[in-house]
């Protein structure tokens, strides 16, 4: 008799609070989750030196992830919290736009307590474990980013009052997901979705075929993008000073912009982008996307 194959999320169903958190109960974890967790900290822990930027380094060794299986929120959010104040709640997967917002407002990082099943290591529809606490947990770490996450959820609530999420959650999806940073060593990744994946963190560095381009709030904010595959444009931010400093404002004259300018598909280059690398799309091209 064939074994069922593994559920998808075993705490889909857990009783959950009002803020939609639940209980990790770390207890339950099983030695092959434990094990899944410690070959893909593996695999990353290979690729990223002289990929992932600086501040995401450190603060992995800081805050002890290691191969020593899936961490337990309550003592990384002790170690995480003497640094900058942020903890790590655990969720059972995606939760609704304010609850999560309300969270990061508050220094709360919301983080699956899920591991993906092993048929899914490579792309996961749903933010797991992995994704969440080794992809976005380290830069909570770094001080002017945790500001800056923190800013972004105080922004969700008037985001969601005007109708216009999308464009906030772009600012995210190009920045926290997918963002790259720019050093004197060259292009450095900050994304937690380039972080937490293999082929990503290898393509958004090195291959011809994404364009990368200069960091830019209002044309990032206009930037459509692709939820389930590589990007086929990175944004670059000089620093995460800047970054702060560009989000660090009232958006509601933005907002109004916005509502006036054309969105911007995910491959174009437009006249006033700082392009840094112009990509030749072979990868999307190959795939028969729409190029
Ligand atoms: N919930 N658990 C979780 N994780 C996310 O990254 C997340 C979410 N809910 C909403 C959401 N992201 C996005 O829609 C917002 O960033 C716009
Ligand atoms: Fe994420």
């Amino acid at each position: 008799m064939t074994a069922a194959p593994e559920e998808k999320n075993r705490y889909a169903q857990a009783p959950r609070r009002d803020d939609w958190t639940i209980d990790q109960n770390w207890a339950s974890y099983t030695m092959e989750e434990h094990d899944r967790w410690n070959r893909l900290f593996a695999r990353q822990a290979k690729l990223l030196p002289g990929r992932a930027c600086d501040a995401f380094l450190a603060a992995k060794q800081k805050l002890e992830l290691s191969r020593a299986g899936i961490p337990d929120f309550q003592e990384l959010s002790d170690r995480l919290g003497a640094l900058t104040g942020w903890r790590v709640v655990p969720v059972a997967g995606l939760i609704p736009d304010d609850a999560f917002f309300d969270h990061l407002a508050n220094r709360r990082f919301p983080a699956g307590a899920f591991i993906r099943p092993e048929r899914e290591l490579d792309y996961l529809s749903e933010p797991d474990v992995f994704h969440d606490v080794f992809g976005h947990v380290p830069l909570l770490a770094d001080p002017v980013y945790a500001r800056f996450l923190e800013a972004y959820g105080k922004g969700g609530a008037r985001a969601l009052q005007r109708g216009q999420l999308h464009n906030l959650a772009r600012l995210y999806w190009y920045t926290v997901e997918f963002g790259l940073i720019r050093t004197p060593q060259g292009l450095r990744i900050f994304g937690a979705g380039i972080l937490s994946s293999p082929g990503e963190t290898v393509f958004s560095l090195e291959d011809s075929s994404p364009n990368r381009i200069a960091f830019d709030l209002m044309r990032v904010m206009r930037t459509k993008y692709i939820i389930s595959d590589y990007q086929q444009s990175y944004f670059v931010v000089d620093s995460f000073e800047q970054l702060l400093d560009e989000c660090y404002r009232d958006f509601g004259d933005l907002y109004d912009a916005l509502l006036l300018e054309p969105d911007i598909e995910a491959h174009e280059i437009v006249a006033g982008d700082r392009v840094i690398t112009r990509g030749d799309h072979h990868y999307f091209d190959s795939k028969g996307a729409a190029a």
